[in-house]
C-alpha cells in the first residue's frame, strides 16, 4: 500500500501543565497550539474562506503561480515533509510539478490528518504517503525506508509567524537539522502591512476568527479539566506596531473565577488571556532570522502588492 500511518503522539499530561504553568503566569497566556483541537481545526480551515483572510489566497497564487520555476530549483525525487499540514491541501498547489518521493504530513489532529493523507493517496496513483502523527515543535522521526533520500521541508501559511523572532530561529535551526546537510525548506512568510487590513484579517464580519479563539477554552476545559464557560470571554485581536505583530487574547466579560484543575482563577473584567502572536515580517527581516538559524535564502517569491512571500532557504 501507498499509505503508511505512523504514531508519534507523546502523552498529553505534559499539556496540562503547560495550560497551568501560562494561566497561573502573571501576564496570562496559551501557547498558540492549543488551538487546533478537531474543532479548532475546522475552524481555521473556515477562517482559509474568509474574504478577510488574505493569506491563503496570496499564498496560493504565488507557490501555483511558480510551482515549475520552484521545482527547476529544487528537482524531483525529494522527501517533502510538512510540519503541520492540516488539511493536506496546500502541497497539492506543487505536487504534479515537484513529483517528490514520498510525501510525509505531520499533525497532531490524527483525524484530520489520516483523512486528508488519504485523499491525497486516492487522488495521486504515484504518490507514497508516510503520515506522522506528532506535535511539529516535539522532534519528528522520519520513517527508516525514506532516510537516504534528500530532502525539502516545507512549511506554508505563515505559521513560523506564531513564535517570536527567536524562537522561530531556534526552529528553523530545528528545521535545518532535520532537512540535513542537501535539504531545503520552503516557507511561507506573511509581510508587514496597513494595519487596516491586518486589523480586519484578525476580525472578520463572520465572527469565524472570534470562534477560532474561543474555542481554545473548551480545550482547554477538555485536556486540563476547566470549567471556562466560552460566553463570558470576548476576542480581541490588534496590530502591536512596536512588536509587528497581530495579537490574539481573549477578554474576561465579566467578574468571575474559573476553576482548572486544582487552581481557582480570579479574572476581573477586562483581565486578559493572551492566545497567539502573528508576526509580520519585511522580506530583509526575515531573510535575516532564516540566516541567524544557519540557512542560506536561494530565491524569495512574493506577489505584486507585497503582501506575502515564499523563501526557498538551503542547508
Ligand atoms: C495558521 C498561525 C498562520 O496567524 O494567521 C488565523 C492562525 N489566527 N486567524 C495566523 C490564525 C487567527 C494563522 N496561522
Amino acid at each position: 500500500s501507498r499509505f503508511h500511518f505512523h504514531d508519534q503522539l507523546g502523552c498529553s499530561g505534559d499539556m496540562a501543565a503547560e495550560i497551568i504553568a501560562g494561566l497561573t503566569a502573571r501576564s496570562r497566556y496559551l501557547s498558540a497550539r492549543f488551538l487546533y483541537d478537531q474543532q479548532g481545526a475546522a475552524l481555521f480551515e473556515a477562517i482559509t474562506d474568509l474574504p478577510e483572510y488574505y493569506l491563503p489566497r496570496m499564498e496560493r497564487s504565488i507557490i501555483a503561480g511558480h510551482c515549475n520555476e520552484i521545482s527547476a530549483l529544487i528537482g524531483p525525487g525529494r522527501v517533502l515533509i510538512e510540519p503541520g499540514s492540516g488539511n493536506c491541501s496546500k502541497v497539492e498547489w506543487m505536487l504534479e510539478a515537484l513529483r517528490p518521493a514520498a510525501y510525509v504530513p505531520v499533525d497532531v489532529t490524527r483525524e484530520q490528518l489520516t483523512l486528508s493523507a488519504q485523499r491525497l493517496v486516492a487522488r495521486y496513483p504515484w504518490l507514497e504517503v508516510h503520515a506522522i502523527c506528532a506535535d511539529f515543535g516535539s522532534d519528528i522521526r522520519l520513517p527508516g525506508s525514506l532516510a537516504d533520500r534528500p530532502r525539502l521541508l516545507f512549511f506554508p501559511g505563515s505559521t513560523i509567524g506564531n513564535f517570536t523572532p527567536a524562537e522561530a530561529i531556534a526552529f528553523l535551526a530545528r528545521m535545518r537539522q532535520l532537512c540535513g546537510e542537501h535539504g531545503a525548506l520552503l516557507i511561507g512568510v506573511d509581510l508587514y502591512k496597513n494595519e487596516d487590513l491586518l486589523n480586519a484579517a484578525y476580525n472578520d464580519s463572520a465572527g469565524i476568527t472570534a470562534q477560532f479563539n474561543l474555542n481554545v477554552l473548551k480545550h482547554v476545559n477538555e485536556v486540563a479539566g476547566g470549567n471556562f464557560e466560552c460566553d463570558r470571554f470576548r476576542h480581541v485581536a490588534f496590530f502591536n506596531d512596536s512588536e509587528s505583530r497581530v495579537e490574539m487574547h481573549l477578554e474576561s466579560c465579566v467578574d468571575q473565577t474559573v476553576t482548572v484543575g486544582d487552581h481557582q482563577l480570579v479574572f476581573r473584567q477586562g483581565d486578559r488571556i493572551h492566545t497567539e502572536n502573528s508576526y509580520k515580517y519585511t522580506i530583509a527581516g526575515f531573510r535575516a532570522v532564516a540566516e541567524a538559524a544557519g540557512f542560506v535564502a536561494r530565491h524569495t517569491w512574493c506577489d505584486e502588492n507585497g503582501w506575502f512571500s515564499v523563501h526557498l532557504l538551503e542547508h
